[in-house]
């Protein structure tokens, strides 16, 4: 499968497919009137929407005039104009040719897909030079996954021995980078929960030694989230922006469940740019983030 849009349609089948019933659902025994709005206010929240954004949307929606007998087509459509509404402040172009090289600090909670996102980011930036640094030193799994990476996209990967200090890491892995003249470096880092102090501070750390290196970096701090943690994702990226700065989400896993109208929330809540989503485990399931393509296969629009 080819098609990105497909892909992502597939991916998000349970989500849209929980809407989809939803509505036949309300639709099956009564007309859709103003009246009975809140039922569809309770499915949209039902796929992680959250409620602010949900309220907006339907508010907006009862504002367009619709016949009584309006098809569910229809009503899906407006659905997906609302929500690409709320979306696509978000939507950002990403340029990765202004530095060099350009430093990409991927961050998150435990699981969250940074390793797997840096293995399919570098596969999409083949044709620059590109290096990784593993610097998730925690685990030496880590470093054997982002390796295995790097072997089947060609590029170097750049570890130092388990337990090392990952800022000093960082520190070397720039510099061979520098060395090389790479277009592009993305570090990994290890999982941790927003809410533990010490090692929100040991990735301020990092921040600082890679400044010694390259002052203006890193000029981009991603972070990536598990679309199935739910509310708990508004908290990671607003602790995560007040230790950090991040300026741009990617927002993985969105196959996993139906609760792909996560992105609505953050994109509510947050207004951070989503760069990119993740569908699946291959390096194809990962592709930048269009707003008027999500809506439309969250409400299995074709
Ligand atoms: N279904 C699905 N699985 C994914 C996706 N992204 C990553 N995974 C899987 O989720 C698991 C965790 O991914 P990792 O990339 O190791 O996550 P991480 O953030 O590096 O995790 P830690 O290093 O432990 O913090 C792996 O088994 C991945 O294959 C996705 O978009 N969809
Ligand atoms: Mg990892």
């Amino acid at each position: 499968m080819n098609n990105w849009f497909q892909r992502l349609g597939l991916g998000l089948k349970k989500s849209s497919a929980k809407i989809s019933s939803g509505l036949s659902e309300i639709l099956f025994s009564q007309k859709l009137s103003l009246e009975n709005l809140e039922e569809l206010e309770d499915v949209l929240i039902s796929t992680d929407m959250g409620v602010n954004a949900s309220a907006k949307i339907i508010k907006e929606f009862s504002t367009r005039r619709f016949e009584k007998n309006i098809d569910e087509k229809l009503i899906r459509r407006f659905l997906a104009e609302e929500i690409e509404k709320i979306l696509s402040p978000c939507q950002k172009e990403i340029h990765l040719d202004t530095n060099h090289p350009e430093v990409i600090l991927l961050i998150g909670v435990n699981g969250a897909g940074k390793t797997t996102t840096i293995g399919k980011l570098a596969a999409k930036y083949k044709d620059r030079q590109i290096s990784c640094i593993a610097g998730d030193t925690f685990r030496a799994a880590a470093v054997e996954q982002l390796k295995i990476w790097g072997e089947r996209s060609k590029i170097r990967v750049y570890s130092g021995a388990p337990r090392c200090d990952a800022a000093s890491l960082c520190f070397e892995g720039l510099t061979e980078a520098l060395k090389h003249r790479d277009d592009i470096v993305l570090i990994d880092t290890a999982g941790r929960l927003q809410n533990k102090t010490d090692l929100m501070d040991e990735l301020k750390k990092i921040v600082r030694v890679i400044k010694k290196v390259i002052p203006e970096a890193p000029q981009h701090i991603w972070l990536c989230l598990d679309a199935t943690s739910g509310q708990n994702a508004l908290d990671q990226v607003k602790t995560f922006n007040t230790a950090l700065n991040i300026n741009g989400l990617i927002i993985n896993k969105l196959d996993g469940s139906s609760k792909g109208g996560i992105l609505v929330a953050v994109a509510e809540e947050t207004k951070l740019p989503i760069l990119y989503v993740g569908v699946g485990e291959s390096i194809e399931d990962l592709n930048v983030f269009n707003a008027a393509e999500y809506s439309r296969s969250l409400l299995d629009i074709s």
